[in-house]
């Protein structure tokens, strides 16, 4: 059992608690948080942390924002959920703000970002029967190695990680793998008449913050226009300013034909995901279709136009972009052979650790966790480092201590 950095009684509770009455689908760190604002969060045992996960980059805007808390709480006392039986007067407003915000005709609203990949992945296939002619149920859609959508049956179906994937079975047919930032391969498999769109995150984040080579997106962009595939990206993690544009697709100046949105779209404050198109791709599901209960609810309409004005009144982008770089820059400084390699967009970034004298990433992440921040391995030997996008100059600095000090201090 680690030693537990929360060590009082309070903190021990709440782990039994989860333990006993809680599936066991996680494993977490062992600490107890229990308020968050801006970068930093807090223990049961009033123990302060920077935050560098920001729940998989869905905090972007900082814990509790008070912009974003005031819509909340101001729209929960008015009206939070209709349905979609009837209209309500927040939907339309945040319909026309975030197409607008983001340039496309129209927007399908869902809650999780695995649901707004499913909505993506029913309309590429309407879209393909109705408007490009493949033949009913023989529609394909191409995704990557090292891919994370979501953990919905048919998501995980196209899983290249095991432990998503494994004992989930029968699988959903109906998807051609590639490996990732791999154009020959994009270029084989669009030879195939039955494509009908290509879903991609323009950073694997899952896979260990994975950036493609400069190009990657924009020329899997282009031999999609000239397949007639739909371009589908899933900037759930990667999207509203975590790689210091407000789309990662941006760096390459990509237009996608299906924008999937998730997490930051709320600030962390609910669950409020997108699905971005033109009318040709959106008018392909017709009522009763498609949809769910809590779906463009007035709650979350609120609540997401809050979080995206946050984004550009604050600059996010601009102050991702160059805290970014100098976090990476800072990165580079530390001496220890356990650091193999440093890399990263914006604040989403990653460092490959070698293990060393049987200490690893897990062993690194409770070391930091013990100097006050918080951070978690993907797969074995990766830590991301993902902190609220509001973070500033002075907080970089000495977070980027924190993990010098840390890691060099596990060869002492
Ligand atoms: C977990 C990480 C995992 C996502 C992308 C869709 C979704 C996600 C690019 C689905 C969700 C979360 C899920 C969470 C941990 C985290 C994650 F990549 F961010 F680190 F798992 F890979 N597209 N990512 O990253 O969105 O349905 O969760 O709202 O499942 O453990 P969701």
């Amino acid at each position: 059992m680690e030693t537990m950095t929360s060590t009082g009684k309070k903190a021990a509770q709440s782990m039994e608690l989860e333990n006993k009455y809680g599936a066991h689908n996680y494993h977490p760190l062992p600490v107890v948080l229990e308020r968050g604002e801006g970068v930093y969060v807090w223990d049961v045992d009033g123990k302060q942390y920077f935050d560098f996960l920001s729940a998989y980059s869905a905090v972007n805007q900082g814990h509790c924002h008070p912009k974003i808390i005031n819509a909340l709480t101001t729209q929960a006392q008015k009206l939070t959920l209709t349905s979609r039986a009837f209209y309500n007067d927040s939907l339309g407003e945040y319909e026309k703000f975030i197409t607008e915000y983001f340039g496309y005709d129209k927007v399908l609203p869902m809650n999780t970002g695995a649901e707004a990949v499913e909505t993506a992945i029913k309309l590429c296939r309407k879209w393909a029967y109705q408007k490009k002619g493949i033949a009913e149920n023989m529609a394909k859609i191409i995704t990557c190695e090292g891919n994370f959508h979501g953990r919905t049956t048919t998501i995980v179906s196209f899983s290249s990680d095991p432990d998503s994937k494994n004992g989930f079975g029968p699988y959903t047919p109906g998807f051609e793998q590639i490996p990732y930032n791999d154009i020959n391969a994009l270029k084989k498999a669009l030879e195939d008449k039955n494509i009908a769109g290509f879903l991609v995150e323009p950073i694997q984040g899952e896979a260990g913050v994975v950036v493609p080579d400069a190009g990657y997106l924009s020329t899997a962009a282009e031999l999609c226009k000239k397949a007639n595939v739909l371009f589908i990206a899933d900037e759930v993690q990667t999207g509203i300013s975590r790689t210091g544009r407000l789309l990662a697709v941006n760096h390459e100046n990509v237009k996608p034909d299906m924008l999937i949105l998730g997490k930051a779209l709320s600030g962390g404050v609910y669950p409020i995901s997108a699905v971005l198109a033109s009318d040709e791709i959106m008018l392909c599901i017709k009522p009763g279709e498609h949809g769910s209960t809590f779906g463009g609810n007035p709650l979350a309409a609120k609540i997401a136009i809050a979080a995206l004005e946050v984004v550009h009144d604050e600059k996010l982008s601009e102050n991702a972009a160059a805290m970014g770089e100098l976090f990476r820059s800072e990165l580079k400084k530390i001496k220890s052979d356990r650091v193999e390699t440093i890399r990263g967009k914006g604040l989403l970034n990653a460092i490959v650790i070698k293990p060393k004298n049987g200490k690893g990433a897990w062993d690194v992440c409770l070391a930091l966790r013990d100097n006050g921040l918080l951070a978690k391995p993907t797969h074995e030997h990766i830590i991301r480092f993902a902190p609220p996008l509001v973070i500033n100059k002075e907080q970089i600095l000495e977070a980027a201590d924190i993990i010098k000090r840390t890691i060099e201090g596990l060869d002492k």
